[in-house]
Formats: structure tokens, C-alpha cells, sequence
């Protein structure tokens, strides 16, 4: 069994895994320990990764960039149109209101949903790190954004699902670098709490949480982001600067030709990344559109000043943060500065002014998120040992729970895990309710939601009931579990036939308001780090009834079923890992046909020299001549009808020169094999 972290990240991924004595993270089969979220459809096959980020200016319209942008979000979004428009690739409305992706593959039009791209995506990490541990991986930890609602994260099961994988956790990206950084650290005492902040600014959000480190254990205190601030964004400026520039010098418009923008963007990144070390940077182009050559210059100042807007923007979740965890300048220790995007150095000013202290960056900034998620698997696995140490989540938005009658009376206005609760955590709510009823889960604040989501999470039907007396009471066990996910895990029916406490004779009382005068706060239990199985109840089980027996509770299972908003069906699912599955063998063939491609032109250039040299002696002429000729023509074919042909056809190409050259290669080795004896006998 495997113990895996993997980063998704809207440009790089990363892939940590848990060793005996440290986490690691594995190279890719460029060597490279990042891996573009990359995925390309070519002719025959699929580019994911490094081949993918390598087709993505050659085919930007069949290049899938940041899909984890587009996951379980509506085509018709505020806010996202702007968004889809920087894509080269085409996107359009599914019947669900969802994204479609649109692009041409092996010569016929194909439409995928940003879950199946991710499934891919994931799917590729999962060889990578198959093929360096040299087993099945499937156990993993992912890293989330803070700010995904239930649905994007129901959406990264279903894509981890299609990749065959299997996550313990969807872990926070902050969380899990807050955890990386917190089990190493050792000079956390026993009296004095250490508060930190992470600051992660990645290529599309910005995401902040502080985190109190004491011994054996760390909290979140709070999270706050800005989901749309991070370097692409930084990109942009530069990319309209220069864009309209070369508008006015050179009349190009960059903004109309796609393969164009595709090329000025990627330029602007590295620009971007020249000028966080230098004082100004150069952009070189050549034949950009309309066959001009295309020049430019910018200094660092000037880009900052480009930038103000932007820069301004990351004092706003900072602020938020310290807010939210109540806490003053003066009890933050340290702010860790995280994230590819932070290296601009006018960030760090910023962060500097706002913390009141300059920004440490001891952590490695790229390679963190997955690093702690490795560290997170590992301590939930059952074959790792880890040391003890508590990780206790801090829910980024507050979720309500509304039932047929309105809000569910509990701690104010239906808000059942309000923003700031720990998770994971259960809560057991009384209702009393003789029928078959609904609960909703829904987001209370729509403003906290990002880019005006919606709010709905998903609808829960209890019931049939059963009941036989009119005081009966339901106990629904809610649970918000360890990926930040609401589940309703049971509902038992107690009729409780001693227990006249909470009869009413009043028709006109509804059992909602029973509920208000006797139960509006005991109501509510609340069981904070509980795991799943550390519970009395009995498991869910549709109708089956438990008896106590001696006592007069009768306690009675109901059952329960769920029905998610826009989630992915069962059968979608399953179809979906059956295209994926069909997919990796289509890929799998085209790259076993490269490698019997590659097999013959290697053959035909080694023995083109053996057959002159080593192999010289045992042909006679007419053979070598007849050989050479053949390898010629091979070579010839190669490059011309034979450039892009079946794995078959190489094969027996392959087959028909060695049967020309093996009996002048088993002449030889035999001549090599005397030889040898011989030299073998006179030592
Ligand atoms: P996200 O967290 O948004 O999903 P990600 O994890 O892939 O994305 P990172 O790898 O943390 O993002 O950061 C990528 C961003 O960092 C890109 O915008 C990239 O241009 C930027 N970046 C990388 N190196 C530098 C640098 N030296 N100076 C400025 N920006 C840089
Ligand atoms: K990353
Ligand atoms: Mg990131």
C-alpha cells in the first residue's frame, strides 16, 4: 500500500510520498519534481503532464489548462465568462447548466466535463508515482482549495474515482501546509501557543489561514482567500500591456488570434518571473502574428505600478484572516510565505506591511501542499506509524440546515456548522417528527461563497416513519466529515413511551415548535474529532429495528437517502472510468507503437555500423550488400510511408531484417564465445 500526497495544482502538480523517515517527492519521466496540469489531445493519442504543457502552443485548442478552475461550477456563472475566455479550448453549457469541454480528438469532435480532464490529470499522477514505487498506488491525500463548497468537493471524488484512486482525505491546501510545518517543528513548548500564518499565493487563488501550533497538535483558527488573485493574474497585466503596445507599434491584435495570445501569455510568465529577480526584463517574440518579429521591455517599477490594483487586493483576505481568528498583530509569531505565485517581490513588501513583520519563506514553497498531504496519508493509514498528532480542521463556511418547516432551530437561524467550527465533527439533532420529512444542507452566507456559487449542498429525505404514539423523537446523526463534506450518517426513530415530557395535546402545536420550547439547545450534541466507527449508534441499516430490550425506548432505524444537487451519478461515473479506462489504451497502444517504431530505426542504425565493422568478417560481400541495402531502404521507409504506421507493421519489419542479420550475428557471438573459452583456458 502506497502512502501518497498529490498537489493539483491550476499549473503544477506534485506528487510527495511517505518514506520510513522522511516524505519525498517523486520525479516525473521528464526528472522534473513538478508536473504541468497539463492535458492534450492529439491525433492518436493523448499528452498529459510535461508532453501535455509541451503541445499546448503547437494544439491550444485541444490543450486543457487550469481545469481545476472549471470543477462543479455552472457554465453560466457570474463572473465565469470572463474567465473562459482566456481559454484557448472550447467550452459550452451542458443540459445540468454544467461546463462542457469541446475539442477535436483522433479526427472526430469529443466533449469531456472538467471531472473527467481531472480524472485524467490524476490519472497520470497516479503512473507517475506507480511506476517509481513500483506498485499499485490508489490510497492518497489530495489538496483542496479552502474555499471549495461540498459540490467541488464531491467533484474531486468522482474525478479520483475515475482515476482509480482513493482518497483518505481532501485536505486544505493551508491545512496541510500548516501540518507539514508543524510536526517538524520541535521548539514548540508545552506553555506558550505559536500562532502562524500561511500566506499560499498559487497561479489562480490566494489562499491564507493561521494555525496554533501547541504540543502534539495543531488548529486552524481561520482561512480566508481570494479566489481569483494569484500569478496568472499578474500574467494578464503584463499580457494587455504589451498586447496593446504591439497594437499601437507593430499593428498586430494579439487579443483576436488565439495561437498568438497563447504565445504572448506564455512569454509574459517567463517575463514575469525574469523581472522577480531583475530590475527590468526583455520580450523577444519572433513571427507573433503576421510574420512580425515583436519586441518589448518593461522595468520593475513599472510593472508594480501595472500591478497596484492586484497588490492592493492581497491586503483584503489578510486582513479577513486576522479578523476571523480574533486574534491581534502582536500574537502572530510568524507568517510563512508559500506558493509560486508569492515570489514576486512586491508581494513580500505588502505582506511585510500588513503583518507587521517581514514574511518568512522556510518552507519549500512549491512542494509544501503535497509534502503535508503525504504526511496526512500517512496518519491515516493503517500500515504507517506516525507520531501523535492532532489536526483539527476549521471549516471555511458556515453550512445551514433547513427541514420541510424552515430553518432547524439550532444555534441561530439554522446554522448548524458555522464558519470557524472545527471539523471533522458530528452533531445529533432531536426533531420531533411523526412523518416522513426533508432536510436541506445549504450554505447560509452566500456572500462567503466564491464567485456567488450556489448555495444548495444537497437534500436529505427521511423516512417512511413508522411510528405508533405522537411523541416520538428523531435522531439524525450529521456528520461533516473529514473532507469537509456533509453526510447524513442516520435517523433513528425513539419512541420513548414512559417519557410524557414533551406530549402536547395541542393540534396547532407543530412538533418544530415542540422542538423550539424543549430542545433548542439540548438539541444539538455536539461531538467534535469523532471518528466514524467511535459511535453507539449502529451503522445505517433501512428498517432495521433495534429493541432495547428492559427499557421502554423503542429505537428504530429510518431510512435515509440523499439526493445531491448537480453531483455525478453512479452510472455517469461508471461510464466515465469506462471511457477512461478506453482512453489509456488508446494512449498505451500509440506509445507501445513509438517504442516499436524506435526499436527498428535504433536496429537499422546499429547494425548499418556492425555489418561495416564488428559483423564485417562473417558476410561475404553479396550479403553485407543485400543488407545494407535493406537497412536503407527501412531507414528511407521510416521517414516517409512508414512514418506513421501500425505497431504490426514495425514489428515485422523489424522481424524480416533479422532474419537477413541473425545468422552473421550468431556467427559472430559463437566466434566471440571461442574466443572467450580460450582466453577463459590460458588464465
Ligand atoms: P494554484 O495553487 O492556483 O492551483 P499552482 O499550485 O499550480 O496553482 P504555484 O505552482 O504555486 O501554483 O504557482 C504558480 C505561479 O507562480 C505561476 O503563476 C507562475 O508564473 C508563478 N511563478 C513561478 N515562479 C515565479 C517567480 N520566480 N516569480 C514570479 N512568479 C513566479
Ligand atoms: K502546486
Ligand atoms: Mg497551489
Amino acid at each position: 500500500m502506497s502512502v501518497v500526497g498529490l498537489d493539483i495544482g491550476n499549473e503544477n502538480c506534485i506528487i510527495a510520498v511517505a518514506k520510513q523517515r522522511s516524505i519525498d517527492v517523486l520525479l516525473n519521466e521528464e526528472s522534473k519534481r513538478e508536473t504541468p496540469a497539463a492535458v492534450s489531445f492529439g491525433e492518436k493519442q493523448r499528452f498529459i503532464g510535461s508532453a501535455g504543457a509541451a503541445s499546448a502552443t503547437m494544439n491550444p485548442r485541444s490543450t486543457i489548462l487550469q481545469v481545476k478552475r472549471l470543477i462543479g461550477r455552472k457554465f453560466n456563472e457570474p463572473g465565469l465568462e470572463k474567465e473562459l475566455k482566456l481559454f484557448p479550448f472550447e467550452t459550452f453549457e451542458s443540459p445540468d447548466g454544467g461546463i462542457l469541454i469541446r475539442l477535436q480528438f483522433m479526427g472526430e469532435v469529443h466533449e469531456f466535463t472538467p471531472i473527467q480532464i481531472l480524472g485524467m490529470l490524476l490519472s497520470h499522477l497516479k503512473q507517475i508515482a506507480e511506476k517509481n514505487l513500483e506498485m499499485p498506488v490508489s490510497e492518497c491525500v489530495i489538496g483542496i482549495p479552502s474555499y471549495f463548497t461540498d459540490l467541488q468537493r464531491r467533484a474531486y471524488l468522482d474525478a479520483a474515482t475515475i482515476a482509480g484512486l482513493k482518497p483518505l482525505r481532501l485536505l486544505h491546501d493551508c491545512t496541510a501546509t500548516a501540518l507539514g510545518y508543524g510536526i517538524y517543528k520541535t521548539d514548540i513548548s508545552n506553555s506558550s501557543p505559536v500562532y502562524t500564518v500561511f500566506v499560499d499565493i498559487g497561479h489562480c487563488d490566494t489562499q491564507i489561514c493561521i494555525a496554533l501550533f501547541e504540543t502534539g497538535q495543531m488548529k486552524i483558527i481561520s482561512h480566508a482567500f481570494d479566489c481569483s488573485l494569484g500569478g496568472r493574474d499578474f500574467d494578464e497585466v503584463l499580457f494587455n500591456h504589451f498586447a496593446s503596445q504591439f497594437k499601437e507599434r507593430y499593428n498586430i491584435d494579439v487579443f483576436t488570434n488565439i495561437k498568438a495570445s497563447v504565445r504572448l501569455r506564455a512569454s509574459c510568465e517567463k517575463l514575469k518571473k525574469v523581472l522577480s529577480a531583475n530590475a527590468e526584463a526583455p520580450l523577444n517574440i519572433e513571427c507573433l502574428m503576421d510574420e512580425k518579429d515583436v519586441r518589448g521591455l518593461i522595468k520593475r517599477e513599472e510593472f508594480e505600478k501595472l500591478s497596484s490594483d492586484l497588490l492592493e487586493r492581497i491586503t483584503v483576505p489578510c486582513r479577513k484572516v486576522l479578523a476571523d481568528s480574533g486574534l491581534t498583530l502582536d500574537k502572530i509569531n510568524s507568517v510563512e510565505l508559500v506558493g509560486s505565485g508569492s515570489r514576486i517581490p512586491a508581494i513580500t513588501r505588502i505582506l511585510a506591511s500588513i503583518f507587521n513583520r517581514e514574511p518568512s519563506r522556510t518552507i519549500n514553497a512549491s512542494e509544501c501542499v503535497a509534502r503535508g498531504c503525504a504526511l496526512q496519508c500517512a496518519m491515516l493509514s493503517p500500515i504507517f506509524r506516525v507520531r501523535e498528532y492532532e489536526v483539527q480542521d476549521s471549516l471555511p463556511l458556515s453550512i445551514g440546515f433547513s427541514s420541510d418547516k424552515g430553518p432547524v432551530c439550532t444555534l441561530s437561524n439554522g446554522v448548524l456548522f458555522p464558519k470557524g467550527h472545527p471539523f471533522p465533527s458530528v452533531k445529533i439533532l432531536t426533531l420531533h417528527r411523526t412523518n416522513m420529512f426533508n432536510m436541506e444542507a445549504f450554505y447560509v452566507n452566500s456572500n462567503e461563497l466564491p464567485s456567488k456559487l450556489s448555495p444548495q449542498i444537497n437534500t436529505f429525505t427521511i423516512g417512511p416513519i413508522q411510528c405508533h404514539t405522537n411523541m416520538a423523537k428523531v435522531k439524525v446523526r450529521l456528520q461533516l466529515n473529514l473532507h469537509g463534506i456533509v453526510k447524513l450518517d442516520s435517523a433513528v426513530l425513539i419512541e420513548d413511551q414512559l417519557d410524557n415530557s414533551v406530549t402536547t395535546n395541542d393540534p396547532h402545536l407543530t412538533s418544530e415548535q415542540v422542538e423550539d420550547k424543549s430542545d433548542r439547545i439540548s438539541s444539538v450534541e455536539n461531538i467534535a474529532q469523532v471518528s466514524d466507527n467511535s459511535q453507539s449508534e449502529p451503522p445505517s441499516c433501512p428498517g432495521a429495528g433495534v429493541a432495547r430490550r428492559g427499557k421502554a425506548v423503542k429505537r428504530l432505524e429510518i431510512p435515509i437517502s440523499e439526493s445531491v444537487c448537480d453531483g455525478m451519478k453512479r452510472d455517469e461515473i461508471a461510464k466515465a472510468e469506462e471511457k477512461e479506462r478506453w482512453l489509456m489504451q488508446q494512449d498505451l497502444k500509440m506509445e507501445q507503437t513509438k517504442d516499436k517504431k524506435n526499436a527498428l530505426e535504433s536496429y537499422v542504425y546499429e547494425m548499418r555500423d556492425k555489418i561495416l565493422n564488428a559483423y564485417r568478417s562473417f558476410a561475404n560481400e553479396s550479403d553485407r550488400e543485400e543488407i545494407s541495402r535493406k537497412l536503407q531502404q527501412t531507414e528511407d521507409w521510416l521517414y516517409e510511408d512508414g512514418m506513421d504506421e501500425t505497431e504490426n507493421v514495425y514489428v515485422e519489419k523489424l522481424e524480416d531484417l533479422k532474419k537477413l542479420v541473425d545468422p552473421i550475428e550468431n556467427r559472430y557471438k559463437d566466434e566471440e564465445a571461442r574466443v572467450q573459452a580460450a582466453k577463459d583456458l590460458l588464465k
